[in-house]
């Protein structure tokens, strides 16, 4: 009874404390709330903030409450929500709450249904919510600017009664974000249209994105939101999932459908769902290729197929730290040790137990185990004996 209680009592404690099992946003919080007279009163900041995408890798955003994205706001079908907004921004600003059902002056539209909120402003939202579902908000004034800074977050509603269908162990929600950080620099510059070169998960990049760590069986959610300017088809290993929201309310049943990837368009949300019953390490991130890397440059020759001969030699009579590299792919410059990058620059590819994991930007780690009993990180998956793949024979 005791062992039971050690170990059974973090996830008892979760289900007690809420009708519903709390969204998690990783690498990002929930916003707090405080009830009076029988609504919930939330605060947002809007304001500069510096994030860090990874380690050695930090960026001057735009956000809310000192973070990019913003914190999540949870609330359930049926409650009246009071939001205040303050502007810290050198700018106006206003909050769209994005899918929302709500009066016409509370849709955060500068201009057509608002005043901007100055520089030093407090704005206050009230509405009652009258649908379930996954949402978001974000600014409408100055959008290019503002929402390409990172000013973003979820608003998640539960159902009031959910059926047994609905319900889960785990419930994610992950944000798809896209910058161009000029290398070397700290500010991402809004006004480019399709050269962008992060592509984050809740504004970070692997490795700084935070695992998502699932106990074998449990029943797991992922809500995905897109307030970038691409579309990102964000494929699961190891799975099919069933599609069971776009965007609008939780589709029925007859209409929801299995999928191994799920392309999350601009301006909306996608949930997926499983049952977590293989266990493993099981790569999650976005299928164009591009935005799977961290530091993307473009201005690069392809040398694939080159025959360079003694060209490099020659060069290093001039320039003796000269390397010729990309005539056989670019996979040995991943994880390259004495490859110095620029200052505020995250080197491509990261450490994994069998060596360089060679993807970055929108990637992060399904991490399903037995035996858990928190969701700290658990490392890296050991593999049962004979189930890796390995070297039979080596041709030369
Ligand atoms: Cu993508």
């Amino acid at each position: 009874m005791y062992y039971f209680l050690i170990y059974v009592w973090p996830f008892l404690l979760l289900s007690q404390l809420f009708a519903y099992t709390p969204v998690v946003t990783p690498n990002g919080t929930t916003l707090d709330w405080t009830m009076e007279d029988g609504v919930k009163v939330f605060h947002l900041t809007a304001e500069p903030i510096t994030r860090q995408f990874a380690p050695g890798l930090n960026v001057n955003c735009w956000g809310y409450n000192g973070q990019s994205p913003g914190p999540t706001i949870e609330v359930v079908e049926g409650d009246r929500v009071r939001i205040f907004v303050t502007n810290k921004l050198p700018e106006p600003t206003t909050v769209h709450w994005h899918g929302i059902f709500l009066p016409n002056g509370m849709d955060g539209v500068t201009g057509l249904t608002q005043a901007p909120i100055g520089p030093g402003e407090t704005f206050k939202y009230e509405f009652t919510l009258r649908q379930s579902g996954t949402h978001m908000y974000h600014p409408h004034y100055d959008e290019m600017t503002q929402i390409g800074m990172g000013m973003m977050g979820f608003f998640i509603i539960h159902p009031k009664t959910p059926t047994e269908e609905e319900k889960v162990d785990r419930d994610f929600c992950i944000m798809l974000q896209e910058w161009f950080i000029p290398i070397g620099a700290s500010t991402p510059n809004p006004m480019v249209m399709l050269d962008f070169n992060y592509f984050t998960f809740n504004s970070t990049v692997w490795p700084g994105s935070a695992p998502l760590v699932v106990k074998k069986g449990q029943k797991v959610r992922i809500r995905l939101g897109n307030l970038s300017m691409d579309s990102h088809p964000i494929h699961l290993h190891g799975y099919e999932f069933t599609v069971t929201a776009q965007g609008a309310k939780r589709m029925k049943p007859s209409a929801q459908y299995e999928a191994v990837t799920i392309n999350v368009p601009v301006g909306d949300t996608r949930d997926i769902e499983f049952i977590a019953d293989a266990p493993g390490d099981w790569a999650f991130h976005c299928h164009k290729t591009h935005h799977m890397m961290n530091g993307m440059e473009h201005d690069i020759p392809n040398l694939i197929g080159v025959k360079l001969d003694n060209i490099e030699a020659k060069i290093q009579k001039l320039l003796p730290d000269y390397m010729a590299m990309g005539q056989t792919g670019m996979g040995e410059m991943f994880g390259m040790k004495g490859m110095q990058g620029p200052s505020n620059f995250i080197p491509f590819g990261s450490a994994g137990q069998f060596g360089t994991i060679q993807m970055g930007g929108m990637f992060t780690v399904l991490k399903v185990r037995t035996g858990i009993t928190d969701y700290k990180d658990p490392g890296w998956y050991q593999n049962p004996p004979g189930t890796v793949a390995e070297i039979v024979m080596e041709t030369k």
